[in-house]
């Protein structure tokens, strides 16, 4: 299988991320990419190839063209109006007020934000354009017939909605992806979201369509980020109702109970049949993770990799979460292996 990397992941190095009223270094840093990377390489999966560059058109297709204007400039104008620290927000469009968009920076980094955990710095914008770069190059190679493609994107994106960022994501990867593979011609797309929490920016981005199924596995929302959805009754609306799913597991979640969910979503996606599959590839759901509550151990990934592959629908895997550093990349590659081999489970 291939890998699509680059290395501009690395201009997302933000200093702070507000945890428990404190500011921590990011659970979100460079180093996560760079272990994927070494056990990929290590694990001779395949060959590592660097992305290919898009214009903002297919970032533009899921993407309000307002809010990628705002990712452009947020940054300058944070430093325009003198503030020391990385860009953060603190004030929102909370119930009952208005949804307009203030003229000022802090106006609108509350507007565009949907958490203040995560820090715009310098180098943000690249390193999202450079992601989104990974997952489109992916995207493509799909399309010229490969089976299984890696993008090991970096910053994620899975939180990243129609106009807004936050839970460590800009530009939603997986569905630029997934936009772009129809857009080429795909008529149906299925997303299936493995990472701990709720794919929200996904959900949001189709959640009134039919051409893009779109299913999650995560933390209970009444307990885990995002906090403000990803409920098993939201199930879409207009033309989309029916096509969004979503599997929300409590506290201490332990494999047979995520295999059950992952085994009516893999056959809820079958039933759709789409052309292509994308996968948001987080490995938050691991037992050591330190921000998650899940229980998967690195070999119940293997076995995960293992039932998609079962389906035998050519497949996008996009990086999202993971932050046990040390078993990041033996649980993503685990994933990836399984796949590749294609045997029937359970
Ligand atoms: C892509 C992705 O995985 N984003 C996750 C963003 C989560 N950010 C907020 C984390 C809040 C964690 N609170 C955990 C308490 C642990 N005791
Ligand atoms: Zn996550």
């Amino acid at each position: 299988m291939k890998t699509i990397y680059s290395e501009q992941h690395r201009l997302r190095d933000a200093k702070t991320e507000l945890h428990g009223g404190e500011l921590v270094r990011p659970f979100e840093k460079p180093s996560r990419a760079e272990v994927v990377l070494r056990v990929v390489r290590e694990s001779g999966l395949g060959e590592v190839l660097g992305p290919e560059w898009f214009s903002l058109d297919p970032v533009l297709a899921v993407h309000d063209a307002d809010y990628v204007a705002f990712l452009q400039i947020a940054w300058q104008e944070w430093q325009d109006a003198g503030y020391a620290g990385e860009v953060i927000a603190n004030v929102w469009p909370a119930r009952r007020m208005q949804s307009r968009v203030p003229r000022c920076i802090d106006g609108k980094v509350g507007y565009y934000a949907m958490a203040a955990e995560t820090s715009i710095s310098e180098g943000t914008w690249a390193a999202a354009l450079a992601s989104k770069d990974v997952a489109l190059t992916g995207a493509k190679a799909l399309l010229k017939g490969e089976c299984g493609v890696f993008s090991l994107c970096r910053p994620p994106g899975h939180h990243a909605a129609l106009d807004m960022y936050g839970g460590y994501c800009f530009l939603n990867n997986a569905a630029i992806a997934a936009q772009y593979l129809r857009d080429q011609g795909a008529v149906r797309v299925a997303i299936l979201d493995i990472d701990f929490h709720h794919g929200n920016g996904t959900q949001d981005i189709f959640y009134e369509r039919d051409d893009v199924l779109f299913c999650s596995l995560h933390g209970n929302p009444e307990d885990a980020f995002p906090h403000f959805l990803g409920y098993a009754d939201e199930t879409g609306t207009g033309l989309g109702a029916g096509f969004n799913h979503n599997y929300p597991m409590p506290p201490g979640t332990v494999f047979a109970q995520w295999q059950e969910a992952l085994v009516s979503a893999l056959s809820r996606i079958v039933n759709f049949s789409p052309q292509y599959l994308v996968v948001s590839l987080g490995v938050d759901a691991f037992e050591n993770d330190p921000i998650s509550f899940f229980k998967l151990t690195s070999s119940n990934f293997l076995t995960t990799g293992q039932m998609i592959g079962a389906i035998d629908i050519p497949t996008l895997f996009v990086m999202e979460g993971g932050y046990d550093v040390d078993e990041v990349g033996v649980n993503v590659v685990n994933v990836l292996k399984g796949f590749q081999v294609k045997t029937e489970v359970g």
